[in-house]
């Protein structure tokens, strides 16, 4: 497709037919620290590979919509101050002024989609805030799910959001949201929230067939795989509760809105754990960049 730039591995594999799993860079832009987030995305990078995959790290640089990264890309990105977070409605401005930014959840679900890569792994996707019903933020990465044919692995919807506004929201919108190995939604740091997921698989090849299956009967819409953190790096609930409560009392004493509330309250996170939530940070996007490609190697076995 016109307007995309691939990296010579990824150009290969899709050209071959093998599996890809793209992954987001608005978390190495905006939600890890510098100067960690480079090896951090190589280390993601590195999972995918092993898993038998080749991974497409997805973000514009200087204006050009870019999926996968060679080793200079993803430095440069890592590096650069100023990097604009991008989601649907910045790509057309950023590719036209030629700036750099990572592209959230819904942006790197665009981009996907049109690169013919059908799984991408990350964090958490972007949900309703807590006070939605006053403020309205509720991200456009629900409404990309609704409309864009990419599965999503996850470990759930940020932490700092109202996970069952977020719920519902992809209830109405038609988004099948699936446990894996779980009948609870996990809230990122920590496996349980104490809601109900809608739909359980516990294996990659089930989640291939009920992929295949939507997509083949023409269904059009994403899929939300919601993976809880690996135990050994979980956090407690209700410590991460009250740690979350406090950096929403602080972003709002300090005036953050808009995109830049997520940035504000993750370093705050960091701090008040101590670096703990930074590890469980690292370690889930890494289970979920390693089911991403199992799931991608099983889809590639019966196209
Ligand atoms: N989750 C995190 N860190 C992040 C994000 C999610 O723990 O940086 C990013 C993802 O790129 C997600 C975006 O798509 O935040 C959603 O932002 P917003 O709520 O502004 O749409
Ligand atoms: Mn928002």
């Amino acid at each position: 497709m016109t307007g995309l730039v691939y990296s010579a591995e990824v150009q290969a594999t899709l050209a071959e037919g093998r599996p890809v799993v793209a992954l987001e860079s608005t978390i190495l832009t905006h939600g890890l620290p510098k100067p960690d987030n480079l090896h951090i995305g190589q280390e993601i990078e590195a999972e995918i590979r092993s898993a038998g995959a080749t991974p497409a790290t997805i973000a514009v640089l200087d204006g050009t919509a870019c999926v996968g990264l060679s080793t200079p890309d993803l430095v440069r990105l890592c590096s650069t101050d100023g990097a604009v977070k991008l989601s649907r409605r910045d790509l057309g401005v950023a590719l036209s002024k030629g700036w750099t930014g990572g592209t959230t959840v819904a942006a790197t679900m665009i981009l996907a989609a049109r690169a013919g890569i059908e799984i991408f792994a990350t964090g958490g996707i972007g949900g309703v805030h807590r006070g939605a019903e006053l403020d309205f933020d509720i991200s456009a990465d629900l409404d990309e799910l609704a409309r864009t044919p990419v599965m999503v692995v996850s470990a759930g919807a940020k932490s700092i959001l109202d996970l069952p506004k977020t719920l519902e929201v992809l209830e109405t919108k038609g988004v099948p949201v699936i446990g894996y190995g779980t009948n609870e939604f996990p809230a990122f740091f920590c496996r349980s929230s104490g809601l109900p997921v809608p739909l359980r698989l516990d294996s990659p090849e089930e989640i291939a067939a009920a992929w295949r299956a939507g997509r083949d009967m023409g269904l059009e819409t994403g899929m939300l795989i919601a993976n809880p953190v690996p135990e050994e790096h979980a956090l407690d609930r209700a410590t991460m509760e009250r740690i979350i409560d406090d950096a929403l009392f602080e972003a709002k004493r300090t005036g953050a809105s808009g995109k830049q509330v997520t940035p504000y309250l993750l370093s705050q996170i960091r701090n008040a754990t101590g670096g703990a939530s930074l590890t469980a940070n690292v370690e889930l996007v890494r289970a979920n960049a390693r089911l991403g490609a199992w799931i991608a190697v099983a889809l590639s076995g019966h196209h």
